[in-house]
């Protein structure tokens, strides 16, 4: 039905209720219909972010650091793409003297999550991939493992990589002047000397 029907059947019918008149009952299975469309209706709204993000514009670079938190941290940036085509999330682990653990890792474009595995639910890496561009390194590599700790859920990504970092990435399409949301939630077992993590879009 038309809008302006609709407005108009509506009005015919707080007309009638005022008036204490019988409503014919094509009008009362109308005003139904209304109800119940107008209680079914989906949220298509962008979901909060689990912190306040960072703006940092087209930057390749999200974050940097030689240190880590015991406790589970969140992270979140607001990231506007460059370019139209694939773009990697990567993180880039060293961690000496114990473990980082990752978990709830989402890059959001309004409404629409852009990853899969975004909480290694699935108990595997896949399709984050994990690759080695700074040599060999030592240690433990990268992956999804049942010691790892969770933030949420019963899996989480865990790198014990030694004496250089291993890297942990995913790819998705990402549209020119788009702005993605991307946080994550991340810690480390212990502090120390040895320790980094970068995290990149390129
Ligand atoms: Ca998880």
């Amino acid at each position: 039905m038309q809008r302006q029907q609709q407005v108009l059947v509506r009005r015919q019918v707080q007309h009638q209720l005022r008036q204490q008149l019988p409503i014919p009952q094509q009008q009362l299975q109308f005003v139904f219909i209304v109800l119940a469309t107008t209680t079914t209706t989906s949220p298509t709204t962008t979901p909060t972010p689990p912190c306040v993000p960072t703006s940092v514009g087209s930057a390749n670079i999200l974050y940097n650091a030689t240190t880590g938190n015991v406790q589970y941290s969140c992270f979140a940036y607001a990231w506007t793409s460059p370019t139209t085509g694939p773009v990697t999330l990567a993180f880039q682990l060293r961690n000496d003297p114990s473990i980082w653990n990752l978990d709830d890792v989402t890059v959001y474009a309004g409404a629409t999550e852009m990853l899969n595995n975004t909480g290694f639910e699935t108990g595997s890496l896949s399709p984050w991939v994990r690759t080695t561009p700074n040599g060999a390194c030592g240690g433990l590599a990268g992956g999804v493992d049942a010691f790892c700790i969770p933030f949420s859920g019963f899996y989480a990504l865990c790198d014990e990589s030694t004496g250089c970092a291993d890297e942990i990435s995913q790819q998705f399409t990402a549209t020119a002047g788009q702005l993605y949301i991307v946080s994550f939630w991340l810690k480390s077992d212990s502090t120390g000397a040895g320790m980094s993590v970068t995290v990149t879009l390129s």
